[in-house]
């Protein structure tokens, strides 16, 4: 099985980290700037984005929360979803808004620069990471288990994603509990390993 990721993406972090704690130790990792359009990746995935998983019979999964989908039907036990599959997966809405919410604003500056960020669509994605992180950090997900949970991965993905490209942000609410969440969980190598970073210079 291969996936396509690149470090920077936190669609394919999820993958990443799903893939790992499932337990999917035969995988061969694809290194991938998707905006150079490689060939392969395009093959694979029409919309040429990471994360895209291969599998050994040559079948593509794409869209992380498919991936998820695809991992939670071939290996259902133990759970991502935890005991109260509901809760997690409303939990998880919220956080893949914030992560949606972000993604559009990095993308919104490929196109206009970082006036994006001020224009009423960027202001309103703005809103859309705030309202979401503020909520998650009333309620944090719970990180007991046997598994992290997906609205533990998907909550401390974005809260990772968001320190990586908004670091200097004054308008980010204070966050601790969150932040408590997201440090403790990179004591998990599925956490650690993936952490955000700029993609290597080829
Ligand atoms: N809905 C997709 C989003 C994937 C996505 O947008 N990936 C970005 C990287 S963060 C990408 O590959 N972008 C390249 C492009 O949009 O052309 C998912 O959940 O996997």
């Amino acid at each position: 099985m291969q996936i396509f990721y690149s470090t920077t993406s936190p669609f394919a972090r999820i993958a990443r980290i799903a893939l790992a704690e499932k337990g999917c130790r035969e995988l061969s990792h694809r290194l991938t700037d998707p905006w150079k359009d490689s060939p392969e990746l395009l093959l694979a995935n029409p919309s040429a984005r990471v994360p895209t998983v291969v599998l050994d019979s040559g079948l593509p999964l794409t869209e992380s929360l498919l991936i998820v989908l695809w991992l939670e039907a071939k290996y259902p036990n133990p759970s991502l979803l935890g005991d109260d599959p509901g809760t997690v997966i409303s939990t998880a809405g919220i956080a893949m808004g914030a992560i949606e919410a972000a993604a559009a604003v990095i993308i919104g500056r490929k196109m206009t620069d970082a006036a994006f960020d001020e224009s009423p669509v960027g202001l309103r994605r703005r809103r859309s990471i705030i309202q979401a992180m503020s909520r998650l950090e009333a309620n944090p997900p719970d990180s007991n288990g046997p598994l992290p949970s997906l609205a533990l991965i998907t909550t401390v993905v974005a809260l990772d994603y968001l320190r990586f490209r908004f670091a200097k942000s004054s308008w980010l609410p204070l966050l601790p509990k969150l932040d408590a969440l997201a440090l403790a969980a990179r004591s998990r190598s599925a956490f650690a390993e993936t952490l955000p970073h700029d993609m290597p210079v080829s």
